[in-house]
């Protein structure tokens, strides 16, 4: 995974790193969950400096994930079920209040995922846009429908601020490096419930709620 850092970003071989996250008895690997992400800062990187307090909180993430992952408990951080059955037998999980585990795997990974909702909301406006579209507003409405209901108001302002130096649509396809605006399109037109498969994880456990809603 690390001799992929310098390689150059292309959206195609980040949507299949997060595709083989999933393991043939339908578990998320982390492996490759962390390195969808390494991609995705690569891309976030590209498009301009405004965006590193971003792209920092996501490597700290990421970090914290990998030294799980390469530390003692190790073996356990091989999936993300694997974890959480860990974590959660041995309390090593602040499930009511933030406490003794500001750094556990759940709750980083929680997280991550919130902002994979963000990505996969702002894709599908990308997608459907017209060439006269602001990604600003893309980039807000998705954000308010996501990630903004989990951050404090000096956040959602930081982050408000950054969306009016998102370069415009055609920028955004470009450095998606996958061809064309209408190759672009293609790759990203695949149905929600592949996207959903792509991106790892079911949104949404079988009935109660959403578990991007826990704490
Ligand atoms: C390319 C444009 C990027 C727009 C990204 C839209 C998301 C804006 C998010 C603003 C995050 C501000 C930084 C710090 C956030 C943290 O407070 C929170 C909560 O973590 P805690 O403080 O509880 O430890 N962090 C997050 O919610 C994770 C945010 C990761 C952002 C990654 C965006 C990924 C985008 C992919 C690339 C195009």
């Amino acid at each position: 995974a690390v001799s992929t850092e310098d390689q150059k970003f292309t959206l195609q071989e980040v949507l299949d790193t997060f595709k083989i996250c999933l393991s043939e008895n339908k578990e998320v690997l982390l492996e490759h969950y962390v390195a969808g992400w390494r991609g995705l800062v690569r891309f976030m990187n590209s498009l301009g400096s405004v965006f590193s307090f971003i792209s920092k909180d996501a490597v700290s993430k990421i970090q914290i994930l990998v030294n799980l992952m390469k530390g003692e408990g190790g073996a356990n951080y091989l999936t993300i079920q694997s974890m959480v059955k860990y974590e959660m037998d041995n309390q090593l999980v602040d499930l009511t209040k933030k406490g003794s585990f500001p750094e556990s795997g759940c709750r980083t990974l929680l997280r991550l995922h919130r902002a994979l909702r963000w990505l996969e909301l702002f894709l599908e406006r990308l997608r459907t846009s017209t060439d006269d579209s602001k990604t600003s507003a893309m980039c807000s409405e998705a954000y308010n429908e996501s990630l903004a209901q989990y951050h404090p108001w000096i956040i959602r302002k930081a982050a408000g601020t950054a969306f009016w130096y998102l370069p415009g649509r055609a920028v955004f396809f470009d450095v998606m490096n996958v061809g064309s605006p209408e190759q672009v399109i293609h790759l990203l037109a695949s149905g929600p419930e592949q996207r959903a498969d792509r991106f790892g994880v079911a949104k949404r456990s079988a009935g109660s709620g959403n578990w991007l809603d826990m704490d």
